[in-house]
């Protein structure tokens, strides 16, 4: 279970390996002060929600007392068989459907290279499988993301080997355009560590903006980033949703992400259009913030890069309420 107690001692965590990530003092003030800038400056923006955005998924192969069991990797033409199992070791078969779909399998190679996203089967004997294309040898990445029936989404991760000789490629460089195929995506937005940020992946063909974006997954596009130091697989959120009288088709994509540490990720963005499912790849670095820091106090002074918008419905300085500081 989830508790909001579960997430605040999560954050206080996360907020201690960021502080000393940054270099800017390891030691978080002890509890009941509030002299530590370092220390309430650092923080995740959703500790207080159960949304599951305040940590980042795929990093564990076991998590709240669920395990993604992956078979061997297949032979060529073979499908991927996997399981997710419960406490017990049973195979569980009873999913909330999330953005249309039971259960959404990412493989990607180490490297971050051979992104695929696909959608497994669910056989009797309670095994999903799926083809995939495992024709790059080396070490990848399964993340298994999914809604047990009653619970929350959790995404595990676990490591496929595939033989041969391995050419691990450097990440590519960051930039603001991908193409893929005819297709020219134009990222737009600034991605902050810690905050949630919004990002809008604009799509053109030929040069012109494409209006007619074709619902994939409940959304005009689905986004998938990973952390390229660990793969670590963080949850983004699509903004609006086809038809609810506001969400335009394109060109513009708009997502809520948040991005748990500096340092570079691989974004990943599918969308269809005539009928054809599309992904465009970025590399997006995730900057050290030099940003001024309030001292001493809370409840006084945002940090000058976070507006309003990243932190809805909460005054600053109000997040530490709840876990003891
Ligand atoms: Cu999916």
């Amino acid at each position: 279970m989830k508790t909001a107690t579960k997430f605040a001692g999560f954050a206080v965590g996360i907020a201690a390996v960021f502080a000393a990530a940054l270099g800017i003092g390891a030691l978080v003030g002890p509890t009941g002060t509030t002299t530590d800038p370092a220390g309430h400056d650092v923080h995740t923006p959703d500790d207080g929600e159960a949304s599951g955005d305040s940590r980042p998924g795929g990093l564990l192969v076991t998590d709240d007392g669920y395990t993604l069991q992956l078979e061997k990797a297949p032979a060529a033409g073979a499908p991927l068989r996997l399981r997710i199992l419960d406490e017990n070791g049973t195979p569980l078969t009873r999913y909330t459907t999330s953005h249309d779909k039971d259960l959404h399998l990412i493989v990607v190679r180490r490297d971050l290279t051979a992104f695929q996203h696909v959608h497994p089967v669910l056989g009797t004997d309670g095994a999903w499988s799926v083809p995939v294309d495992l024709t790059r040898a080396g070490d990848y990445r399964v993340f298994a993301d999914f809604v047990p029936e009653g619970g929350e989404n959790l995404t595990l991760g676990a490591d496929l080997h595939v033989a041969g000789d391995y050419d691990p490629r450097p990440l590519p460089a960051p930039a603001k355009t991908a193409t893929a195929n005819d297709y020219t995506v134009t990222l737009d937005g600034t991605v902050t560590a810690g905050a949630e940020s919004t990002v809008t992946l604009s799509v053109a063909r030929d040069g012109r903006p494409v209006t007619d974006l074709e619902p994939y997954l409940g959304a005009y596009g689905h986004l998938v980033a990973l952390r390229g130091a660990d793969l670590a697989y963080l949850h983004v959120h699509p903004e609006g949703r086809p038809g609810d009288g506001t969400t335009p088709a394109g060109p513009g994509i708009t997502f809520a992400m948040t991005a748990p540490s500096p340092g570079d990720y691989r974004l990943f963005l599918d969308f269809r259009h005539e009928g054809v499912v599309r992904t465009a790849e970025f590399t997006v670095t995730v900057p050290y913030e030099t940003r001024e820091r309030p001292v001493g106090a809370t409840g006084t002074t945002a940090p000058s890069t976070q507006t309003p918008s990243t932190v809805p419905g909460r005054a600053p300085g109000d997040q530490h309420g709840d876990h003891g500081h």
